[in-house]
C-alpha cells in the first residue's frame, strides 16, 4: 500500500479508530475488567482493532456509494452491540452470550427494568456514528471515493490478518487454551475483546444447536438399555443413613491422594485429614475424571454422574442442557441447595450451568468479604473462606445441599509467609515444591472448618463428602514427582497418580466404625451414593457411576482420556499394565474392558451432545423412610 492509497482509506480508518477507542473506553468505565500487568492492558487495548479492520474492510469491496454506506451502518450496529452489552452488563455483571439471550426469563427481567438501566449518557455510544453521518452529508470532499485496486485490497487484509493473529498469539502466551478450554467471559473479553468474543459464541452455540437439533427421543434406547443393565442393588445398611441430615460437599481444590499419609522432612503434609480419614469412610481407589474443564468437570461428575467433554469445558459447551442433577432431584424431598465459592460468577460459566443443574442459590465472589489482606493466589484464602461460608450456610433452610469449592491450592500455589507450616519440597520443579505448603494450609483450613461447623450446631446434623477434584501436578513434573516418590513415572505411575482423595464423613456412624473402600471408583459414581444414603432411589435415573457402598460394584472406572482401571489391571496410552507390578502385559487381558469404557464415554457424549435428557420423563424418583424399597 503505497502513500496514495491513505486518503481512500481515511474514512474507513476514522469510523474503525472512532469505534475502537470508543470500545476500550466502554472496556474501562462500564465493565469490570480485573487487569494485572502491562501486557494484559495492552492486549485489552489493542483487541478490538482485528474485528473492525476486518469487518469494516468489507467496504472496500462495494462501490462508490455504497461503501461508505456501508461503514456507516456497520458503525451503528457494532455500537449497537456495546450498547446492548453496557446494559446487560449494568444488570447481570456479565457480557451477552446466546443462551442467556435466549433464556426468556432473563430478557424479561432486563425489559423490565430496562428504563431504570438506561442513561443518557449511554447514547454518546452513538456519538461517533453522528460524527461519520455529519462528515457524510456535509463534507463530501472527505470521503469521496476512488476505486480500491486489488493489490491495496490484498494489503490492507494482510495487515488485518496481521493485526488478528498478533492479537491472538498474545491472547495465547497470556492464557495458554483460551479457546479450547473458554474458562471465562471475562477473559475472552480481556484477550480477543468483545467483538470476537461474540463471534466464538455465536460458532459454539450453533455447532450445539446442530448437534441437538440432529438428536431425537429414539437415541436413548440403547443408552437406557445399557444403563438399566448396569443397575446395580444399593447396600441394604447404609441406603438412607442420611435422610433428611445436611450434605455438604467439600471440593478439594487440586488435591491427589499421593498427600495422604505423606511426610516431608518428618512432617505430614495432611495431619488434620489423616486424622478425620480415621473417623470416615475412606475410598483409596477413587479417581478424577476430569479434562480441560478441570474443576468444573469435577462439578458436572458429582451432580448428573456423566462423564465431562474430552474437548472444552462442558460448563461452557452445554451450560443450558437439560440435566437431572442431584440438586433438582432431592429439592422434591425437601432440600434446599447451594453452592458456595468465592470467584466470579460467571468463570466456568457456573451461573448459566448451576440454574441448569437446579440449584437455589450460589454464593459467589459477591457474598464474600474479600480483601488483599485475606487474599492470595486466586483470591479469598481457604480459611476465610470456610470461615465465612459456615455463617453463609447457617442462613439456609435446612435440610440443604451445598457444595463448597477451596482456591488457595491451585496452580501457582502461592502462599503467604505465614501460612507456610511444612517445608517446600527441593526437587527440580517448583511447581512441585510449592505444592505441598499450600496442601497443608488447606489442610489446616480444613480442620478450622470442622471445628467451626461443631460449634455453629451444624455438624451433627450433616454429612460431608470431601473430595479432591483433579490433579494438582501435571505430567510436565513427573520427573520431579519421580524424585519425591522415590520411583520412576512411567505411564502406568501416572495414571495412578490421578487418584484423589474421597472422604465420607457420618456422625456418629463413621466415627465409631470407620473403613477404608478399596474398590476402584472415580467421581463418576458420587450421585447414586449420595442419592442413596438419603434414601432416594435411583432407579429411573440416568447415571454411569453405581453406588459406593453397592456389594455389586465392579471395580472399574474409566478416565477421560479411555484410560481405565480394574482390579487387576491398568490400560492407558495403548497399553495395558499389570497393577500389581506395573509392568507392561498382553493387550488381550485388558481387552474384555476396553469395549466397555469406550461404550460408557460414547453413551454419556451422546447424551450431553444430543441434549437427550429433554426426552427423558425420569420424574418417579422414590424416597423411602426407614428400609430399602425398590
Ligand atoms: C475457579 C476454581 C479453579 O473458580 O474453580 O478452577 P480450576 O482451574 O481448578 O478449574
Ligand atoms: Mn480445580
Amino acid at each position: 500500500m503505497s502513500k496514495s492509497s491513505l486518503p481512500k482509506l481515511q474514512f474507513l480508518l476514522l469510523a474503525t479508530i472512532f469505534i475502537w477507542i470508543k470500545t476500550y473506553i466502554v472496556y474501562k468505565t462500564s465493565f469490570d475488567i480485573k487487569i494485572e500487568s502491562w501486557m494484559q492492558e495492552f492486549i485489552l487495548f489493542i483487541n478490538p482493532l482485528s474485528f473492525l479492520l476486518l469487518v469494516l474492510g468489507l467496504s472496500l469491496f462495494m462501490k462508490e456509494k455504497r461503501r461508505n454506506i456501508f461503514i456507516i451502518v456497520a458503525s451503528f450496529l457494532t455500537s449497537g452491540i456495546l450498547f446492548a452489552n453496557v446494559v446487560f452488563y449494568r444488570f447481570f455483571n456479565d457480557f451477552i452470550t446466546i443462551p442467556v439471550l435466549l433464556q426468556t426469563k432473563n430478557m424479561a427481567d432486563l425489559g423490565s427494568s430496562f428504563t431504570e438501566l438506561f442513561k443518557f449518557s449511554d447514547l454518546l455510544l452513538f456519538a461517533d456514528v453522528v460524527i461519520l453521518l455529519a462528515i457524510f452529508f456535509l463534507k463530501p470532499s472527505f470521503i469521496k471515493v476512488q476505486s480500491v485496486t486489488k493489490k491495496e485490497r490484498r494489503y490492507y487484509y494482510l495487515i488485518a490478518m496481521a493485526v488478528f493473529f498478533f492479537n491472538l498469539g498474545l491472547a495465547e502466551a497470556e492464557r495458554p487454551q483460551l479457546l479450547t478450554r473458554t474458562f471465562d467471559r471475562e477473559m475472552l473479553i480481556k484477550n480477543i475483546g468483545t467483538y470476537n468474543y461474540h463471534l466464538y459464541d455465536i460458532a459454539l452455540q450453533s455447532k450445539s444447536s446442530a448437534q441437538r437439533a440432529l438428536a431425537d427421543s429414539s437415541s436413548f434406547v440403547d443408552i437406557e438399555n445399557y444403563l438399566n443393565a448396569n443397575q446395580k442393588k444399593p447396600n441394604e445398611e447404609l441406603f438412607n443413613i442420611a435422610n433428611g441430615k445436611n450434605i455438604i460437599v467439600v471440593s478439594l481444590e487440586s488435591t491427589q491422594s499421593f498427600v495422604i499419609n505423606e511426610t516431608v522432612n518428618g512432617q505430614e503434609i495432611t495431619p488434620y485429614l489423616n486424622d478425620f480419614i480415621e473417623e470416615s469412610y475412606y475410598f483409596d481407589n477413587f479417581y478424577h475424571q476430569t479434562a480441560q474443564g478441570k474443576t468444573s468437570d469435577s462439578e458436572f461428575l458429582l451432580d448428573n454422574s456423566l462423564y465431562p467433554l474430552g474437548r472444552g469445558a462442558v460448563f461452557f459447551t452445554h451450560g443450558s442442557n437439560e440435566f437431572t442433577a442431584t440438586p433438582e432431584i432431592i429439592k422434591d424431598y425437601g432440600y434446599y441447595s447451594s453452592v458456595l465459592h468465592a470467584n466470579n460468577k460467571s468463570f466456568w460459566n457456573r451461573d448459566v450451568m448451576y440454574d441448569s443443574l437446579g440449584y437455589d442459590y450460589f454464593f459467589d465472589l459477591a457474598s464474600y468479604d474479600v480483601t488483599e489482606e485475606n487474599s492470595v493466589g486466586w483470591g479469598l484464602k481457604d480459611k476465610e473462606f470456610f470461615e465465612q461460608s459456615v455463617d453463609l450456610m447457617k442462613t439456609q433452610p435446612q435440610p440443604f445441599y451445598s457444595k463448597l469449592i477451596t482456591l488457595t491450592n491451585h496452580f501457582p500455589f502461592e502462599l503467604d509467609e505465614e501460612d507456610k507450616m511444612i517445608d517446600e519440597l527441593t526437587t527440580r520443579s517448583r511447581t512441585l515444591n510449592r505444592y505441598i505448603p499450600t496442601v497443608r494450609y488447606q489442610d489446616e483450613a480444613f480442620k478450622a472448618f470442622i471445628e467451626k461447623l461443631k460449634a455453629e450446631g451444624l455438624y451433627e446434623d450433616s454429612i460431608l463428602v470431601v473430595y479432591g477434584d483433579h490433579y494438582g501436578i501435571s505430567e510436565n513434573h513427573n520427573v520431579a514427582m519421580g524424585e519425591f516418590l522415590g520411583k520412576e513415572i512411567t505411564s502406568f505411575e501416572s495414571t495412578q497418580l490421578q487418584k484423589v482423595p474421597l472422604i465420607i464423613h457420618i456422625p456418629g456412624v463413621t466415627d465409631k466404625d470407620p473403613e477404608v473402600f478399596s474398590k476402584v471408583s472415580g467421581q463418576i459414581d458420587l450421585k447414586p451414593t449420595i442419592l442413596h444414603m438419603l434414601g432416594i432411589s435411583t432407579k429411573n435415573d440416568v447415571h454411569f457411576g453405581s453406588d459406593l457402598f453397592s456389594e455389586q460394584k465392579l471395580s472399574f472406572t474409566v478416565l477421560r482420556d479411555g484410560s481405565f482401571i480394574t482390579e487387576d489391571y491398568v490400560y492407558t496410552k495403548n497399553t495395558c499394565y499389570d497393577k500389581a507390578t506395573g509392568l507392561e502385559i498382553e493387550e488381550s487381558k485388558c481387552e474384555p474392558y476396553k469395549e466397555k469404557a469406550a461404550q460408557e464415554l460414547d453413551y454419556s457424549d451422546q447424551i450431553v451432545y444430543g441434549d437427550l435428557l429433554r426426552f427423558y420423563n425420569g420424574t418417579s424418583y422414590k424416597q423411602v423412610d426407614t428400609e430399602v424399597k425398590e
